[in-house]
């Protein structure tokens, strides 16, 4: 991105963009993928580009409940590989909790580049390639997972998921952890804890909450994901939101 100076005031979220046009470009990334960024960057800009503080306790929520449950899975897709590949390694690492490629748009091609770039980035074992299992209630295609890695799993963190397997997943008794800038997405809407963030800043917002938490008995973790109300959180975004665009003066 030469052509871009740091100080346009722009910067990240045109690094941002370059990154998706480029794993795009490589094939890691859907045709589609760029327009779901284009819709999350809308939402971003909503929010003020930052973590409220609503999401940042989602996000303390979502390592306690990773912590808590015993075979923890992080889904991966095109975009989430383009933006978050080391992120999402090192949150792996940390919880520790396996990594499995899960796509929307089945493809065994964007499977094995999105698979080395977590290897490039220090992934011992990605799951998703082996397609041995199925998530009932959904079409053939899209239900297509790994036995060890999802289908086994008690919870699924599902950075851009799309709210049919988010629905699916829920239904045969996973934990789903949402990550989706829309607050009214079917997704964010049927997740058990949604994070209304961008992926980018929310993914090392976890995995700092996960060092902090690790010691912390199971007891006080079970009381925080407990107490989580997800439903009173969706409304608190959207009070975050509308109250934002109030306040700013024409
Ligand atoms: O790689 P694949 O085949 O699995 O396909 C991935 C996409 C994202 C193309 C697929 O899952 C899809 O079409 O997703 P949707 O239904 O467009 O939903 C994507 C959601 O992610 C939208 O609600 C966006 O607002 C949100 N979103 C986009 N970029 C970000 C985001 N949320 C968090 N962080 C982002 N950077």
């Amino acid at each position: 991105m030469t052509t871009i100076p740091k100080s346009h005031p722009r910067y990240e979220s045109l690094r941002i963009r370059d990154l998706i046009t480029k794993a795009a470009k490589q094939g890691l990334v859907h045709d589609t993928g760029l327009i779901a960024h284009g819709r999350g960057e809308a939402y971003d800009y909503l929010l003020g580009e930052q973590t409220s503080s609503f999401s940042l306790e989602a996000e303390k929520t979502a390592a306690a409940a990773l912590l808590i449950d015993k075979n923890p899975v992080l889904s991966i897709n095109g975009n989430v590989a383009a933006l978050s590949s080391k992120e999402m390694v090192r949150l792996g690492q940390s919880i520790p909790a396996k990594l499995e490629i899960n796509l929307f748009h089945p493809s065994k091609k964007r499977k094995q580049l999105i698979s080395q770039r977590l290897q490039n980035q220090g992934a011992k074992k990605v799951y998703g390639l082996k397609e041995d299992a199925c998530i009932p209630g959904l079409d053939q295609d899209r239900a297509i997972c790994d036995t060890e890695g999802i289908f086994t799993s008690d919870v699924v963190l599902v950075p851009l998921e799309d709210g049919d397997r988010c629905q699916a997943l829920t239904a045969i008794g996973k934990r789903v952890i949402v990550i989706d800038l829309n607050p009214l997405s079917r997704s964010a809407q049927t997740a058990s804890i949604t994070i209304v963030d961008n992926v980018i800043r929310a993914i090392p917002s976890i995995t700092k909450f996960v060092n902090e938490l690790k010691s912390v008995k199971k007891e006080t973790l079970n009381n925080i994901v407990k107490s989580w109300d997800n439903k009173k959180y969706l409304h608190d975004i959207l009070v975050f939101i509308s109250k934002r665009l109030n306040s700013i003066e024409p």
